[in-house]
Order: structure tokens, then sequence, then C-alpha cells
């Protein structure tokens, strides 16, 4: 097993890794940047190092900064949690050739799934369902009108290099096609410098549901089910839970199995998470994109399943066979998540500043996942994510009266956050009665 770990990254997520890293009894290396001086990362850790200025580029995001950390600490091995660098392959590799070992799976899936039309392709050879689109990669405005007509509309142009919903653009028209296809590559060569575009059927009313998997280095491969994350607004997530109130345990089971089947014909080892598009007319699910990190959204799983994830990320980096088969794992109750955004809850533009009183909720069923502190401010450099309320419970219903009351007990002063949106949501009949698509909050404040 691993002696020492270095976290590359922080906030939450850093304070999470290391929470586990204490359990199981491995050292813990921080490193933070000047604006993160005073995190509890760098409070909580073992030791701490400082690499660089605020600006991401020169701290978080910056390979020799974090290899040198590790190389002066001497550790075995580098979490890097999720965003920052976790889904790089050049640092992955890396880590590998400094003999680090990196918490994650290879470069090689990274890349893989990191390419979103070579993520396709593989998903149709490992027999998982895709949307109906394109043979590969479109590679001219002609080529992107024969195969558009073929599709259908309305369709969307998709950039191999973006996903989390960068570098898409719908097309409702024959006529537009060509267009759009010309544009979308354009934008996507700035942004990703790859222009490389797919194409699927545009999938109006979906979900936006996600399969949790863990893979061994042992070949063997368990899905710790779903989690419903459609409550989003411009792609980022608000609110998840486990189970979705949309699945039959009939199509948990087919997706759960289909995410199994990429994970193994990909030849995946570490924890990872399939993403399904769900077709709520047609009943159907596709593929959408494999995430090769730990979400911000996991805890909602640990919940309904009782696995603590992170340890089973570290204990299969370190080459441990996983103790349990899909046999074992069983779902119990029902989880959700808020995430609790330093933002203004109706224009969602970042409040950064200092928390000048904090109250965290507690009681039976409630975790809160934060690094937030009273005193803590909140820096502008980095994401607005404070703290992530999860509740328990044996039902949805449950679930969902204990959030409102632990985000009534939540006490945040000095600035604003998405607690008002999310009482707002919790307390929406469409909400109440599990009518969520990834359009849900496109209409919701019309209501
Ligand atoms: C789609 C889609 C409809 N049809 N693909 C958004 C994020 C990225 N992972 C893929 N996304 C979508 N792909 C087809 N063929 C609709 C979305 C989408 C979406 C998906 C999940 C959650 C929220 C969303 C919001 C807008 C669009």
């Amino acid at each position: 097993m691993f002696k020492k770990i270095l976290i590359a990254n922080r906030g939450e997520i850093a304070c999470r890794i290391i929470w586990t890293c204490k359990e199981l009894g491995i050292r813990t290396v921080a490193v933070y940047s000047e604006a993160d001086e005073d995190a509890l990362h760098v409070r909580f850790a073992d030791e701490a190092i400082r690499i660089g200025p605020p600006n991401p580029r020169q701290s978080y995001l910056s390979m020799p900064a974090i290899i040198s950390a590790a190389e002066i600490t001497n550790v075995d091995a580098i979490h890097p949690g999720y965003g920052f660098l976790a889904e790089n392959a050049r640092f992955a590799e890396i880590c590998e050739s400094c003999n680090i070992r990196f918490v994650g799976p290879s470069p090689r899936a990274i890349r893989t799934m990191g390419d979103k039309a070579a993520a396709r392709q593989a998903m149709i050879e490992a027999g998982v369902p895709v949307v109906p689109g394109s043979d590969g990669i479109v590679e001219t405005a002609e080529d992107a009108q024969r195969a558009g007509d073929e599709i259908g509309y309305p369709l969307m142009l998709k950039a191999s290099a973006g996903g989390g919903g960068r570098g898409m653009r719908i097309v409702h028209d024959s006529k537009d096609v060509a267009g759009a296809f010309e544009t979308a590559s354009n934008e996507a060569l700035g942004a990703f410098g790859d222009g490389s575009m797919y194409m699927e059927r545009y999938v109006g009313d979906a979900r936006h549901i996600e399969i949790q998997v863990v893979a061994d280095a042992h070949g063997n491969v368990v899905h710790l089910g779903e989690r419903e994350c459609s409550v989003q607004r411009r792609h980022q997530k608000l609110i998840e839970e486990s189970p979705s109130p949309a699945l039959t345990p009939a199509e948990r089971e087919a997706m759960g199995s289909a995410a199994v089947a990429a994970c193994k014909h990909i030849g995946y080892e570490s924890l990872g998470t399939i993403e399904f598009l769900y077709d709520r007319t047609r009943k159907e699910f596709y593929f959408m994109e494999m995430n090769t990190r730990i979400q911000v959204e996991h805890p909602v799983t640990e919940m309904v399943t009782n696995a603590d994830l992170v340890r089973a990320q570290i204990l299969i980096a370190a080459g441990e066979p996983l103790n349990f088969t899909q046999e074992d794992v069983s779902f119990v109750g029902h989880s959700i998540e808020c995430r609790v955004n330093a933002e203004d809850p109706r224009t969602f533009a970042p409040s950064p500043g200092k928390i000048t009183a904090l109250n965290m909720p507690g009681g039976p069923g409630v975790r809160v996942d934060t690094h937030a502190y009273a005193g803590y401010t909140v820096p502008p450099y980095y994401d607005s994510l404070v703290a992530k309320i999860v509740t328990y419970a044996r039902t949805r219903e449950r679930a969902i009266a204990r959030m409102q009351r632990a985000l009534e007990a939540t006490i945040v002063e000095g600035i604003k956050t998405t607690i008002p949106l999310h009482m707002q949501i919790l307390a929406s009949e469409k909400f109440r009665s599990g009518d969520i698509s990834t359009r849900f909050m496109d209409t919701f404040f019309d209501e």
C-alpha cells in the first residue's frame, strides 16, 4: 500500500481525499497556491508545499510545480481529484515516468475517452448503444451535409475534443448544416486546437443519467448504480440524486451492464463514470461520454451503496483486487446532493469574498463535504463550489424533506450562494414529482 500521497487539488475534494487517506493510514502532502495559504486542505495534510501564484496555470495546472513537490516529498502516488489535471493523459504519463503512481486510469484510457469521437467508436465496438449519428469524424462541410441529411434534423454537431457541453451546436435544418459545421469546427480549433467534429441525432426530451463503475487491475468490473444529474444550468450541475426517479430495476440493470461492458472492452482500470442520455420519449439510453475521474457528485452513490469511492480508487491504483462482486452490491434508500456555490442564485455570477458567519447542518442522514469555515475567504480564481450538502433517507420524499430542513439550518453570510435557488427547486411540484429533464432549468424561472 502507498505510504504517502500528494493531492494535486484544492477545496472540498482535497479535504475529502485527505479524510480517506487518514483512515487508510496514508500520509498526505497538500499543494497550494498563494491564494490558498489559509485553506483547510493545507491545514489537514501532513505536509504542504506552496507551488505558485493564484493563477491555476502556474499552480494547480503546473505539471513541473506539482511533480517537483512530489519529488521533494518522496510520495508514492498523486491523487488528482477532479478538474485541473485529473483527465490530462500527459500528466498521468509524466507521473508514471517519474515512478509515481497516478491515482486514475492509464494514459491510454484517459486519451481514448478524452477524444469524444474515439470514445463513441469504442462504445460501438463494445456493443454499447450510442445516439444514431455520423460514422466517425465528419471531415468537410459537404460530408456534414450528406451525413446530416441521412441522420435527420434536429441534430447535434459535437467537437471530438469538447465534452461536458463544450463545443456543441444544434442544427435544426438541412440548409444550416454546412455553415454550422464550418463555424463549429473553427471554434473547436480555436478552443481546443482540434477542429474534429462528429454528429448525432438530437435527443430533445432527455435525462442525464450516469453509472458509477469500479474496475480493478485484475479484470473485475462492478457498477454502483446510477446518479440522476438532469438538474443543471449551462452544463453546471445543481442537484444530483441516486437512484434516478426515472429508472425501473430492469433499466438500471441494462444501463449498469452496458457500463460494465464498456469498461471491459477498453480494459479500463480505475473508478469512472459513464454518462448516458436517457430518451424519455423512446425510453432508450445512449452513451454520451465517460469521465475518468472521481466526480463532484460521488457522495450520493456512497450514501446508497455504503462504499467509500476514494478508498476504492486508491486501493485499485495500488493494485489491490476488488473485495466484492456485483452480487454483493445493493442499493438502500435515496440520496440527494445540493451544490452550494458562491454565486448569485439568479444570475449565477460568481460571488467570491469573506464568509463572515457559517453554520453547516447536521443530524440524521446529513453529510456535508466542504472546505469552508467562518472567516474563510472564497478566492475568485477557482470554481465556486463551497459546500456539498448531501442527505440520505429511506425514500426520495424523505430525502427531500431532510434536504429542506438541512438547508434551513445552513447559514453562509458575507457571500451570495445558490441555497435560495435550491430551496425553490426542492419546493417545486416538477422536482418533487421527479419530472426532470435536461431542460428543467430552462423553464424553471418562468413558472
Ligand atoms: C446531447 C443532447 C441531445 N442529443 N446529445 C451535454 C453535455 C454533453 N455531455 C452532451 N450533452 C448533450 N448531448 C444528443 N445527441 C443533449 C445534451 C445536453 C445535456 C445533456 C445532459 C445534461 C444537460 C444537457 C443540457 C443541454 C444539452
